[in-house]
Formats: structure tokens, C-alpha cells, sequence
């Protein structure tokens, strides 16, 4: 409807991308000059980082804006990635290296006197995330742009992300995470607001075109969602894919100021802080339901403001409703959105006038859910109470969308009554609860794990009825993946560097499974040895900072052994630093001439705990105190060190993980759903010990049984052991473990009551995660890893080997699974400009 003089003026005047070093510093200049108001004077590292962030902004906003004109022509099907966490980490590092500008930046940044490691690292981590679920969504979103999926993240903005860590006298303390002084990666959209409303009244209203009486949800509270878009840049593509995160405040009304103006002004801000603290807060709990309200406003106010933004897409393509699902997919990220499968049944029938089996055939074609988790502690429920409270009319659409779905129940399996019972979304109990993973259940068309072993266990066990009622087809799995170009090329890049002079340029990092050509070079000396270095470099990196921010000083020439993941029973850091106190013990008892023959060990640990997880604090408390005396002993402690990186997060992750010999995923098995940090791991060269569990699995069947140290029992004999731990008679603790709780008991790491939680967790608590009966396996192996060790040429043919086996476990392929087999969409690749 532009006019075409019009459209030519425009075309004249547009913006275009900076090429080369001189452009860009001329770009980074204008910006430290002009948007930050600064000069040369007063340009420090922070400073340069702005204007390098904005100067490489501008070109990454110009490819944005040509693919979502591009994706809105073409008018393809698009997928929605709802996840209530996308923990990005740093931006700037990866906008140049997926621009290819990092050259050109680094260059350019120097001429004007500053270092670009110095620039990257002035970055704030954007946290919006807790462990892995967060991490895959951000890593999800680099492959959709690098594969030019068309494909937005919705998500929410907090104002504080996952908390920050610190270690004082041991412990974990959290401090609040403020990250938003200064962030040029979004955008905010201020004319995309959408009206959410909460709590009301249902009434009954007109009649609908079908004759039925309508229900109409009225007189609740109505707070304001407003857009921040963020641009993902693809790798080697132009594609720029739109991450759109809501942010909560009050409606156009609700600043009273008839209140302000009766001098009242505390109530009159009390609504605005209400509705602003809808976004305020990431919930730092990994895999546990707390079942707050704030936590269930969170997901409805994320879920209508997508869901409308969505459908208003949706609507301007003029297209008739049938062709929804042909249009749109939304894959639900955990339960934590399921709330959006009700949403589009209200719009459908309370707004759009759809009948009933009209719209819920399209919602359900729309949907598709990924499950992570099989914990019964992790599975979402809300209580009906505050359903009913909050949500009056999507109670109502719930309750019919289980009586539909319990009757075919009952057609299928007639008079089966345990089984509508237990398939019924609302649970009996004092208060009744829904089961928010049945309701994604039904209505979805695809239920994916995210491992195979995973999959294979929700079939089996807390999905098992609905297999029986929709069949196995619904049921699927898509094995995690991670993005090489973060996880490699970025964190690693001189490994990334040697991989491409072997295996013909950086192609490999687009089609992981070209790594494969490394194994024609694994008699190639002078590679193992670049190889080896390289390795030695990043423990060197790693050592110096450990020195930088705890004083201690690591032997970057010692195994380095790390466990980095969030402190949780289920993960067995206890295992692990059980086994470090061992070692210690062993140690201790031996000659100086037996010492000699020891392999000298680093043991890291990092992670977070969950504020109110007192058992995985007492796990960080007995992790530090143990390095407080280990580091300390002389006479070991060339052997052994202990140290507990504070404030783990994505940007330290890529400093550690590129300089672990070994890393842990020891979970308890088949409680660990996937695993993504194996893969990281094993990506840079670093070998695993870990239990048949998650993905550990797979990777073992793609790099070889040889390459990899498994320990501990299999997740078919887990229900067993526990039987046995609470029914058995005479159970008695491996003799190992019991020297182990003997020296903590004994006080020799603080006082003991400090740990009487962990230890009775052992006992009386029946040890749930059976660290006692896979405890001896875990020594022996961990025997088995410094033996491997002393053979550092095989250890380097290990090292190899597993590399160029672990093509499969490219996001790029989890993505390319998830658009064929769930999703139906096609790639669109954006042309460059001529
Ligand atoms: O998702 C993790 C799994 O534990 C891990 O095995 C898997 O690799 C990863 C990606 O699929 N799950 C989480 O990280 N879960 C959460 O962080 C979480 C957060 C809030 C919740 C529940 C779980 O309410």
C-alpha cells in the first residue's frame, strides 16, 4: 500500500552494514561519541564495549529486519519455542563470531587501543535460566537461525535473573542478579502491549451462533505485557531469528490517581509494583515444584501475551482457522507453559466463536511437548483452589477438556474406573491438584524425552496409561543437542582452529558430522602433540583463574576433574566429594615412595543450589570445608586439591569446560533426563566417568565403550535397590562409604551436626539416590581413570577418537528431528542483499 516513489526514497536511504576494519571503528567511534555521550577521554573497557556492542548491533538489526520481512512474505509456517528460560549467557562473542566480524572487531578494537578479550569480558551474562532446560532453549534458538528455520522464543523479562553465588565461610549465599543497567540486545516494543487479565468472575452472556449460552470471564485485575525483542543471529547465515520476552506492567489505569492525588501515595504505586512483579523474578529452582502463585501469574500472563500476539500474526494473513496448525507450531518447553493449550481453546471458543471439537482439533494439531523430567518431585501441580482464583474460566475449560477426555477414555476401556482415575487431570486430594503434564499431554500431538533412555522411561512408567490410550506414535524422542558454535568455535577456539585445518575449513561447524575425518590423524604425532597442548593451554586458563579469585594454586599438569552442573542429590555431588575425602584417606596412609606413583588430581565443583534445597547446601558446605583442609595438607596437597568455583554460570562454563581431563555425570541412573554438559564436555576433548544414564548412554554408543568410564548400577535395578534399602534386613554400608562417614563424623571437616542431614539421608533416609551401592564402582573406576591417565598418548587417542564421534549431538540435528517429525516446517534461507 506504499506508494512506489515512496518505497524508492526508502530504499535510497537505508541503512546498510559496515564492511571492514575502517567502518567499523568509524561505527564504534560514532557510538562511544554520540549514543553514549562520551569521547576518547573517558573511554574505558566499558565503555569500548558499548560502542563495539552497538556498532556490531546495528549490522545484526539490519539482517533482523530483512528476515522477518522476508519470513512475513513468504508467509511460511513458523514455530514458537515457549519456554519460560532461555539462558543466553553472553551475546557479543557469539553476534561476531555468527557474523563473521570477529576478525574484522578484533582488528578494529585494537587499532584503537584496546584487547577484544578485555571487551567480551566486560558483558553482564544474560542468566534468565536455572541449569540445562534453559541452556537447550538458548542453544535451540542459535540452530532455528543457523538452519533459517523461521522460529520465535517467547519467553518472560525477568528484572533479575538466577540469583549470583557467593561462598561465605563456606556456604552459599544468594545475591540478587541486576542485570539490566545497560543491555543493547534488546529492543523494546512499546507498541506491543497486550492486556492480560487475572482472577474475575465467569457470567453467563448472549447466545453463540451454535445457541449455546456463552460464558463470558469479566471484572478481574488487568496487568499490561509489554515486548522486548531480541535479535539471534544464525551462524554463516543472514537469517536473524526474533526472541520476544514480556515484560509486566500496570494497565493505562491502574496508577490510582485518585489516591496519589488524595495523598495516598504509597497505595497508588502498591498496584504498579503488583503488576511489575509478575516479571521481577527468575524462580531459582531447578527440578522442583514450589507451587506459588506468582509462579503460576508468571506462566498464564507469558502464555496470553503469546498466545495473543500469536494468533494476531495469525490473523493478518487473512487465512480461514483450519489452516492454523498449517501455519503455526508452539512447542511447549516443559510443563511450565502448558496453560497455552487452555489459552487457545478460550480464544477459540470464547472469542472466535469456534465450536468446541472445531477448536480443540486445532489446538491440539498446534502443540507439541517436550518432557524433562521423570522426578515425581518435579512434575507440575497446581492446586485447584488457586486455579479457580486466579483463573476462573480456564478452571472451567480444564474440567471439560479432562470430561472429553476421560469419556473417550471410557469408550476405549469401558468401565476401567482405576484407570480414568488415574489418567484424570485433576488429582483427588485434599486440595485436588491438576497434573499439568497430562493436561500437555492431551493436548498435544507429540510428547517428546529428550534422551532416549528418558523416553523409553516416561513410555514405561509416569506416561505409560496414555501410551496404552493415544498410542505409541504420539510418543517420541528427540535426544538433546548443543551448539557447536558456542560450545566449540567460541569457548575453544584454538581447538576449533586445529579441528578445521584438519577436516578442510570451518564447514564442520555447520555439519558436526564432518568431525569424523579427525580419526584419519590419530597416528598423526605432531597433531596429538597440538592437540594435547592445546588442552594443556585451557587448563592453564583455568588454573590462572583459580589463582585469580580464590589465591590457590592448581597444578594445571594434574588430572582436572569436574563436576559442573546445579548441586542437587539426584547429580551425586555427594558421590563425588565422598570420593575426593577417600582419595585423601588413601593418601594420607601412604609412604612418600608410594606417593610418588599417584596421579596428582584437581578436583572442581560449581553450581548452584536452590535457595531453600538445605541438603544440596550441605553438599556445598562439605565440598569447601573438605578444600579447606585438603588444599592445606601439605603433605598431600600436591596430589590433591579441592575447588569450589563460585558462581558458576554459562560465560564461566566456557573457560571450564574446554580444560577438563575428566568431567562427572554420575546421577543416580535413569533420574538424570539427558545431560547436555556431557556433550560440552566430551565436544573439547575432555573424556567422561559417568552412569548408565541420559545421554551418557548415547554418546557411549557413539564413541565407544573404550572411550568412556561408566560406573554404577542400571536404571532397571534402581526400583530394587531402593526396595531393598527400606525392606532389606541387615543392609550394611559399603565398607569404603562407612570409612568415609567415619572421617566427617569424626569432625575432621568441621563440626559434624554441620552434616548430619547427608549422613542420615545415607541411613535412615534409606539413601534414596543408592550412593552406598554404586559407591565401590565409582572408586574402581576413578582407579581405572588415573591408570588411562598415565598413558597420556593413549589418553590423547581417547581424547580424539570420542571428538570426531560426537557429530550427532549437534543442536542443528535435535532441531532438524524436531522440524521434521513434530513440527512440519521448512527452512527459508534469506538471500544476501546484492
Ligand atoms: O533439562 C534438565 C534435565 O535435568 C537435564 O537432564 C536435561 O538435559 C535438560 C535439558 O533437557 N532440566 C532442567 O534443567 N530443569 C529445570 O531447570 C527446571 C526449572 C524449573 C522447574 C523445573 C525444572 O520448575
Amino acid at each position: 500500500s506504499i506508494p512506489q516513489p515512496l518505497r524508492e526514497i526508502w530504499r535510497k536511504l537505508s541503512a546498510s552494514e559496515f564492511t571492514g576494519k575502517e567502518q567499523f571503528q568509524k561505527e564504534v567511534v560514532r557510538h562511544v561519541e554520540t549514543t553514549l555521550a562520551r569521547s576518547i577521554y573517558n573511554c574505558d573497557d566499558n565503555a569500548a564495549y558499548s560502542g563495539t556492542a552497538l556498532a556490531i548491533r546495528d549490522n545484526l538489526v539490519i539482517k533482523w529486519n530483512k528476515t522477518q520481512q522476508h519470513q512475513t512474505l513468504q508467509d511460511q509456517k513458523r514455530v514458537y519455542y515457549l519456554s519460560l528460560e532461555f539462558l543466553m549467557g553472553r551475546t557479543l562473542d557469539n553476534a561476531m563470531l555468527n557474523t563473521g566480524l570477529k576478525d574484522t572487531a578484533r582488528e578494529g578494537v585494537s587499532g584503537l587501543g584496546f584487547r577484544i578479550e578485555d571487551i567480551i569480558d566486560q558483558e553482564h551474562d544474560a542468566a534468565l535460566g536455572n541449569g540445562g532446560l534453559g541452556r537447550l532453549a538458548a542453544c535451540f534458538l542459535d540452530s532455528l537461525a543457523t538452519l533459517n528455520y523461521p522460529a520465535w522464543g517467547y519467553g518472560l523479562r525477568y528484572r533479575y535473573g538466577i540469583f549470583k553465588q557467593e561462598i561465605i565461610n563456606g556456604f552459599q549465599a544468594e545475591v540478587p542478579d541486576y542485570w539490566l543497567d545497560f543491555n543493547p540486545w534488546e529492543f523494546p516494543r512499546h507498541d506491543v502491549a497486550i492486556d492480560v487479565m487475572f482472577y474475575g468472575t465467569v457470567n453467563p452472556g448472549p447466545r453463540d451462533d451454535h445457541g449455546n449460552i456463552k460464558k463470558v470471564w469479566e471484572g478481574g485485575e488487568i496487568v499490561q505485557a509489554i515486548a522486548y525483542d531480541v535479535p539471534i543471529p544464525g551462524y554463516g547465515t543472514d537469517c536473524t531469528n526474533n526472541l520476544r520476552l514480556w515484560s509486566s506492567k500496570p494497565s493505562g489505569g491502574e496508577f490510582d490517581f485518585g489516591k496519589f492525588n488524595s495523598g495516598d501515595y504509597e497505595g497508588s504505586i502498591r498496584d504498579q509494583q503488583r503488576a511489575e512483579t509478575i516479571s521481577a523474578v527468575l524462580y531459582p529452582n531447578d527440578n522442583i515444584d514450589a507451587g506459588k502463585e506468582l509462579r503460576l501469574k508468571q506462566q498464564y500472563f507469558w502464555v496470553a501475551a503469546s498466545l495473543h500476539d500469536i494468533v494476531r500474526r495469525f490473523k493478518k494473513s487473512h487465512r480461514p482457522w483450519k489452516e492454523f496448525p498449517e501455519q503455526v507450531a508452539i512447542q511447549l518447553n516443559d510443563t511450565h507453559p502448558t496453560l497455552a493449550i487452555v489459552e487457545l481453546q478460550r480464544i477459540f471458543i470464547d472469542i472466535e466463536n469456534l465450536a468446541w471439537d472445531e477448536a480443540w482439533s486445532l489446538v491440539t494439531r498446534t502443540f507439541g511437548y517436550t518432557n524433562h523430567t521423570v522426578l515425581p518431585e518435579a512434575l507440575e501441580k497446581w492446586s485447584v483452589p488457586l486455579v479457580q482464583n486466579l483463573l476462573p474460566r480456564h478452571l472451567q475449560i480444564i474440567y471439560d477438556i479432562n470430561l472429553f477426555f476421560l469419556q473417550s477414555v471410557e469408550r476405549k476401556f469401558p468401565k476401567d474406573r482405576d484407570l480414568l482415575r488415574r489418567v484424570s487431570v485433576v488429582e483427588e486430594g485434599t486440595p485436588q491438584v491438576l497434573r499439568m503434564a497430562y493436561l500437555a499431554i492431551i493436548g498435544s500431538h507429540k510428547v517428546n524425552g529428550v534422551a532416549e533412555l528418558h523416553s523409553d522411561l516416561i513410555k514405561a512408567t509416569i506416561f505409560k496409561d496414555f501410551v496404552d490410550i493415544f498410542g505409541q506414535d504420539k510418543f517420541t524422542n528427540v535426544t538433546n543437542g548443543i551448539t557447536p558454535r558456542r560450545w566449540l568455535h567460541q569457548a575453544n577456539p584454538k581447538l576449533s582452529d586445529l579441528i578445521a585445518s584438519k577436516v578442510g575449513g570451518y564447514d564442520f561447524l555447520q555439519d558436526l558430522t564432518k568431525l569424523s575425518v579427525l580419526e584419519k590423524y590419530i597416528d598423526d604425532k605432531t597433531f596429538k602433540k597440538e592437540w594435547m597442548e592445546i588442552k594443556l593451554a585451557a587448563k592453564v586458563k583455568l588454573a590462572k583463574y583459580i589463582k585469580d579469585t580464590t589465591q590457590i594454586a592448581v597444578n594445571p599438569h594434574s588430572l582436572f576433574d569436574i563436576q559442573v552442573k546445579r548441586i542437587h542429590e539426584y547429580k551425586r555431588q555427594q558421590m563425588n566429594i565422598f570420593g575426593v575425602i577417600y582419595r585423601y584417606l588413601r593418601l594420607k596412609e601412604m609412604t612418600p615412595e608410594e606417593r610418588k606413583k599417584q596421579v596428582p588430581r584437581t578436583s572442581i565443583f560449581g553450581g548452584k543450589a536452590a535457595p531453600g534445597y538445605w541438603m544440596a547446601k550441605t553438599i556445598i558446605r562439605l565440598i569447601t570445608a573438605v578444600g579447606e583442609v585438603v588444599n592445606q595438607d601439605e603433605e598431600t596437597n600436591c596430589l590433591l586439591k579441592v575447588i569450589f568455583i563460585e558462581d558458576y554460570n554459562v560465560s564461566k562454563a566456557e573457560v571450564i569446560v574446554p580444560a577438563s581431563d575428566i568431567s562427572e555425570h554420575i546421577s543416580t541412573a535413569g533420574t538424570e533426563a539427558s545431560g547436555t554438559s556431557n556433550m560440552k564436555f566430551v565436544l573439547n576433548g575432555g573424556l567422561i566417568i559417568g552412569t548408565c544414564d541420559g545421554a551418557n548412554i548415547e554418546i557411549t554408543r557413539e564413541i565407544g565403550e573404550e572411550n568412556i568410564f561408566l560406573l554404577g548400577n542400571l536404571a532397571e535395578h534402581v526400583e530394587d535397590l531402593r526396595h531393598q534399602h527400606r525392606f532389606g534386613k541387615d543392609v550394611v554400608m559399603d565398607l569404603k562409604l562407612r570409612e568415609v562417614c567415619d572421617a566427617i563424623e569424626a569432625g575432621r571437616f568441621g563440626p559434624e551436626q554441620t552434616y548430619s542431614g547427608l549422613m542420615s539421608a545415607l541411613t535412615t533416609g534409606c539413601d534414596y539416590y543408592l550412593v552406598s551401592d554404586d559407591f565401590s564402582s565409582y572408586i574402581a573406576t576413578q582407579d581405572l581413570v588415573d591408570e588411562a591417565y598415565k598413558d597420556q598418548d593413549g589418553w590423547a587417542t581417547k581424547s580424539i577418537t570420542s571428538v570426531a564421534r560426537m557429530g550427532f549431538f549437534s543442536a542443528d540435528r535435535a532441531i532438524n528431528e524436531y522440524a521434521d517429525e513434530i513440527w512440519n516446517i521448512e527452512p527459508s534461507k534469506i538471500e544476501p542483499r546484492s
